[in-house]
């Protein structure tokens, strides 16, 4: 990877911007896609396949006897593995359903705020060249947790850990749908895909243009996603081996992946450079994570507070902290999907089983959103209740600001009430 040394503070935004995707390009090609299924149903999703991937689709949804066997098919560690995770992450979302609490705003005015599940959700699994089985985990959990009723699972994919992990999370129906195709059918609905009221999951540029179109057209969608991305910052306490692996990990997931290394020393930042090479020449997957690994950056800087305003600035999906005082130093860090923290967390623990999500904003979009979690799969209802008395504290007020506001029905509703109880008062 290129290393720059002292850069300037203006040269800092060149230095972090991510590759631009041509997204109108794309999404002329995704269009008419989104029109077949839209207009053809199954019907179209066959023609699609056929003409994108060579394949006759027979049945599109998986059989409840194909996803039974898939167990059958994974060898016992793999399935343990897989059950740690589950206990893991459902564990760790467990925590963030909150049980409503009643607010008395004034005496007799009570407001309070429900999380009722999304209904119906549609998770996209890509197949391409990793069968991701632990995004089925990261995207069922929550919505499991949420108390989604029907979970809607579509995937290119039919390796049988795919099958097997969208069991365990209670996916209602999988279909071997894949591509742009496959957004479409769940946000349309066709006779045998149910319309959803929220997509998540990753895709290549052809899946996520499709979400974006979608979501244009009023569908909600899990966030805005690019390449996947790790920062790493270090210090002479970290191992150079230890972040070389890490750097390596997410440079492997595509050629589009980006890296970025941080530290102030210059000796440190060559030690690491050092090792991804060795480490880099043993992957399988060389030839994809050299090419990220190129247009990738180290930078040094004069000073940790320097380095902690360019993590900043550049708001990393994953930011990984191999510095001393680790916790501390995240403390300042206020753009980031997820953080890990000293030498022994590698980031690969928590895209499958420490317990965090790792569906993550990517694209410096950790400046505003959040990763995925239980609250992607509710909606927040808010609901109150005021007694008579609690009108006769807050109705006047109400009918000021309204009467300000020159709307005299909004007014009136209150002023009706309150008449109704003076007439009765005097009685
Ligand atoms: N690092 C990816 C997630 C993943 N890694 C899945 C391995 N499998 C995006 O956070
Ligand atoms: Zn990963």
């Amino acid at each position: 990877m290129k290393i720059i040394k002292y850069p300037k503070r203006e040269d800092w935004p060149g230095l972090l911007t991510r590759p631009v995707l041509n997204f109108k390009e794309i999404e002329a090609s995704v269009s008419p896609i989104l029109e077949e299924v839209q207009k053809h149903g199954d019907e179209g999703i066959r023609r699609l396949a056929e003409r994108f991937d060579g394949v006759t689709l027979g049945d599109l949804a998986f059989s409840n006897k194909e996803i039974d066997d898939a167990e059958g098919q994974l060898d016992e560690a793999l399935k343990e593995a897989i059950g740690q995770a589950y206990r893991n992450i459902y564990l760790f979302h467990q925590q963030q359903l909150t049980a409503p609490e009643k607010v008395e705003t004034m005496p007799g005015v009570t407001c309070w705020r429900r999380s009722v599940g999304i209904e119906k959700v549609g998770i996209y699994i890509p197949g391409g060249t990793a069968p991701l089985f632990s995004t089925v985990l990261m995207l069922g959990i929550p919505a499991q947790i949420a108390g989604s009723k029907e979970i809607v699972l579509c995937t290119p994919s039919a390796h049988p850990a795919i099958l097997y992990a969208a069991k365990l999370v209670g996916v209602t129906r999988a279909y071997r749908i894949g591509g742009a195709q496959a957004i479409a059918a769940m946000a349309y609905g066709t006779e045998s895909v149910p319309q959803v009221y929220k997509i998540f999951g990753p895709g290549n540029q052809y899946v996520m243009a499709a979400k974006m179109l979608v979501s244009k057209e009023g569908m909600a969608i899990d966030m805005p996603a690019g390449p996947s991305e790790v920062a790493v910052y270090a210090d002479e306490t970290a191992v150079p081996d230890f972040v070389a692996s890490d750097l390596l990990s997410q440079a492997e997931h595509g050629k589009d992946s980006q890296v970025l290394l941080v530290s102030t020393s210059v000796s440190f930042v060559e030690a690491v450079n050092r090792c991804l090479m060795e480490q880099l020449e043993a992957l399988p997957r060389k030839d994809m994570a050299s090419i990220s690994i190129d247009n990738s950056t180290a930078v040094v800087v004069a000073h940790a507070d320097e380095a902690i305003a360019m993590l900043n600035e550049y708001a990393a999906e994953h930011l990984i902290l191999c510095v001393e005082n680790a916790e501390e130093v995240s403390e300042r860090i206020v753009n980031a999907g997820s953080i890990f923290l000293g030498n022994y967390t590698p980031e690969s623990c928590g895209d499958y089983a420490s317990g965090t999500n790792h569906t993550l904003p990517t694209n410096g979009y950790a400046r505003a959103y959040s990763g995925v979690s239980v609250d992607s799969f509710v909606k927040k209802i808010t609901v109150q209740h005021i007694s008579q008395q609690g009108l006769l504290n807050l109705g006047p007020l109400v009918e000021v600001m309204a009467e300000a506001e020159s709307l005299q029905a909004h007014k009136r509703a209150v002023s009706v009430r309150l008449k109704q109880m003076n007439e009765y008062n005097e009685k």
